[in-house]
């Protein structure tokens, strides 16, 4: 084995994590799901269009202030003929990356859809969520793109509806563009959120 690996290895089992947690990307077949997780993680990206079968799933230890956090990140296909199988990964959700194709006006409209999706299936508990127009680097090209104004205002809805602040960011993962940020803010959301829930137990003598 490598030598700075082996290092990398121990400091990683030696690093005390204080907190999982679970996130789900999720949103039409094709946006982009799993392109924006590989270059979130630093992995090549692919121009091929190879479908996620069901889910898959990575990690990610991210420092958050004095807080060591592991994130597990479900990458759910999809995909329609994958409906049942997805509804068994939703369950413990603490945060959603909800992904469209700035191409694809479909697939902006089918937003709700993956919200209903994700509430029925993780006991109607509404989370913090970023929405995520993907696919910004074919702005100006042949295709008719959804304007950035309405992810911006139908954020601003989400926002409204489910009492968490969601951002609308605009990613490219072909290039790379802002793919981290939406990880990084949800993160910090969903640990307030944790926060807020442990100060309400304690407040309601549950603690
Ligand atoms: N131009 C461009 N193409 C992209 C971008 N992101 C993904 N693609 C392409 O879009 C196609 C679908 O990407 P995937 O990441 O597999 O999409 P997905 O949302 O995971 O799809 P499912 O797993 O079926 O749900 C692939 O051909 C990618 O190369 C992007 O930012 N820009
Ligand atoms: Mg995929």
């Amino acid at each position: 084995m490598n030598g700075l690996l082996f290092i990398s290895i121990i400091n990683l089992m030696k690093m005390k994590i204080d907190k999982t947690y679970k996130i789900t990307l999720i949103g039409d077949g094709a946006v982009g799901k799993t392109s924006i997780r590989r270059s979130y993680l630093g992995e090549t990206f692919k121009g091929n269009y190879s479908l996620t079968l069901g889910s898959d799933f990575a990690t990610k230890i991210l420092q958050v202030g004095d807080l060591n956090t592991n994130m597990i990140i479900w990458d759910l296909a999809g995909q329609p003929r994958f409906k049942a199988v997805r509804e068994g990964f939703y369950r413990g959700t603490k945060g959603a990356l909800l992904v469209f194709d700035v191409t694809r006006k479909d697939t902006y409209e089918n937003i709700p859809r993956w919200i209903m999706e994700l509430l029925n299936n993780n006991q109607k508990r509404k989370v913090p969520m970023i929405l995520i127009g993907n696919k910004s680097d074919l702005r100006g090209s042949l295709y008719k793109t959804i304007p950035s104004e309405h992810g911006e205002n139908y954020a601003k809805e989400l926002s409204l509806w489910s009492g968490y602040d969601v951002p609308y960011i605009e990613t490219s993962a072909k290039f790379g563009d802002n793919v981290d940020q939406p990880f990084e803010t949800l993160i910090k959301q969903i640990i307030k959120a944790d926060q807020m829930e442990t100060i309400t137990s304690y407040l309601q003598g549950e603690l």
